[in-house]
């Protein structure tokens, strides 16, 4: 190849790599590791919907899903099935992606978010059109719980 060329060629290629990085910027996904059960067919179906948004999902089978809970300090009553960590924070059940998203967006002074139980409706808990209304709840390590969003 003659220099002349190579340089054009060198040329387009550095301008075709910004946009590229830009994007990869705006784009940025989360990455998540969610713990659960091996049997948990709803845990997956909750993994499924974080990854159709966007998130990269590590997904772990662990046997004693309570002691993650333990160790994560999630409150008794407010336990569901998986336990996953996003960025510090703890998410608990099945929190719609869009609010994970919200709270990476705020960051508030919190441990986590939760979904007790496991609501019908619920991502990754869908039964035809039966839909549930569920909070989702804030903790934090002290204790204090707090609606931080209502579906
Ligand atoms: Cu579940």
């Amino acid at each position: 190849m003659n220099p002349y060329r190579r340089r054009i060629l060198l040329a387009g290629l550095a301008s075709a790599a910004l946009p590229l990085a830009v994007a990869r910027a705006e784009s940025a996904t989360p990455g998540v590791t969610v713990y659960k059960s091996p049997t948990c067919g709803c845990c997956g179906k909750w993994i499924d919907h974080l990854r159709a948004n966007g998130f990269q999902v590590t997904a772990r089978d662990v046997a004693d899903m309570d002691a993650y809970k333990q160790q994560y300090g999630v409150p008794r009553h407010l336990a569901s099935c998986h336990t996953a960590v996003v960025e510090g924070y703890v998410i608990e059940g099945h929190v719609p992606a869009d609010v994970v998203r919200r709270l990476l967006a705020e960051r508030p002074k919190v441990r986590g978010l939760s979904v007790p139980g496991m609501p019908i409706g619920s991502p990754g808990m869908e039964q035809g059109a039966r839909k549930d209304p569920y909070d989702v709840v804030a903790f934090d390590r002290a204790g204090r719980v707090t609606v931080y969003e209502q579906r």
